[in-house]
């Protein structure tokens, strides 16, 4: 029996590159009900009911809370779409997205 043995070169860049993440963040305002940022939050992010709990006050408290990361289509896409869910009802609930690092 022979033996082959392969040596590894770093002679090539694996293909590891990945995408940028992007952040979905909460912005609290001072109007719209507790209740129904934690529906938005259950809905459009498919959070459980405590964990949507957590995110809306710290929202609440500090002022903004980061949501979930995704890469920038999906971020985009699930901001507009919770943006979109408060406007509809007559609240300014806000996500925005920003660059992860
Ligand atoms: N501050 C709102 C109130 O007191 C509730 C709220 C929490 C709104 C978090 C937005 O991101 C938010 N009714």
């Amino acid at each position: 029996m022979t033996d082959i043995s392969i040596k590894q070169t770093n002679k090539v860049r694996p293909a590891t590159r990945r995408p940028r993440l992007h952040k979905v963040i909460l912005l609290n305002d001072d109007y719209t009900p507790r209740e129904f940022v934690v529906t938005v939050l259950k809905a459009v992010f498919s959070t459980g009911a405590d964990q949507a709990q957590r995110i809306m006050v710290t929202a609440h408290q500090k002022g903004s809370c980061v949501v979930a990361i995704y890469t920038s289509e999906i971020a985009e896409t699930r901001a507009n779409a919770a943006t979109d869910a408060g406007r509809q009802a007559g609240y300014p609930l806000t996500f925005t997205t920003e660059p992860e690092q």
